[in-house]
Parts: C-alpha cells; sequence; structure tokens
C-alpha cells in the first residue's frame, strides 16, 4: 500500500478534507485555522506544494510570495478591522508543524501567550 505523501494542506487543496475556506484563487487558498488563537486567524496557502517554508518561497517565487501578503491584507479588512499579524513559523524548532508554506494572519486579541 502506498503512503499519501502529500501534506494535509494540499488535501483540503483537493477537497478531500474539509476547512472553513474563506478565499481561493488560482495560486492560494485561505482556510480557518482548526485551532485558532485569536477571533480571526485564517492560513494563507499556496496552492504548490514545492516550497515548504517561507524562506524557500521567497528564495523560489517571490512573487507568489507577495501575492499571499496581499491576500492576507484584503482578508484582515473583510474579516476583521483591517489590523493583523502575519507569522510563518519556519522550522520544527520554531513550532512550525506543517511544511507546506503558509501564513497564519492573526487579527483581534490573541489567546493567552501564543503566537500562532
Ligand atoms: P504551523 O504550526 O505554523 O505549521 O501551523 C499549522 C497550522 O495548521 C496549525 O495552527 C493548525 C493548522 N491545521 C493543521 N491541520 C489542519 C486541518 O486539517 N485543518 C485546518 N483548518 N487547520 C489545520
Amino acid at each position: 500500500m502506498e503512503t499519501d505523501q502529500r501534506s494535509i494542506f494540499s488535501r483540503i487543496i483537493a477537497g478531500e478534507i474539509p476547512a472553513d475556506i474563506v478565499y481561493d484563487d488560482d495560486r492560494v487558498i485561505a482556510f480557518r485555522d482548526i485551532a485558532p488563537k485569536a477571533p480571526v486567524h485564517v492560513l494563507v496557502v499556496p496552492k504548490t506544494e514545492e516550497y515548504s517554508d517561507v524562506a524557500e518561497l521567497a528564495a523560489g517565487d517571490p512573487a507568489l510570495l507577495a501575492h499571499v501578503v496581499d491576500v492576507a491584507q484584503k482578508l484582515a479588512t473583510e474579516l476583521s478591522d483591517g489590523d493583523f499579524r502575519l507569522i510563518f513559523n519556519t522550522g520544527a524548532g520554531a513550532g512550525q508543524t506543517v511544511f507546506h508554506v503558509h501564513a497564519h494572519i492573526l487579527s483581534g486579541e490573541l489567546e493567552e501567550g501564543s503566537l500562532a
């Protein structure tokens, strides 16, 4: 039996796992985090699985990184007051658990002691 090597986010993008999707275009998808740390906690995820973290994305496709930031700003305005934190956990030691690059948009008061 073959193991599924795709990331959990690729399975959400493929529609195989349900998610509360708030934005979708040809390059990125955005959905609410399953364990929110703020009133608005949305993940913006490039559809390509090519980049595991933001450093790889910045080096490999800076225009796509700029698009992630642009979508984050639009969503923060739509879903909150427009002010937001944008966090890319980079590396397991920094709390990254899914190695398919994604930005956390956090808006509103954070849960005690947490960034994302
Ligand atoms: P990070 O720790 O930076 O790699 O963030 C991964 C985030 O992904 C974490 O905050 C929880 C979220 N997450 C993991 N699995 C799922 C899922 O199946 N659905 C949703 N909506 N979020 C998920």
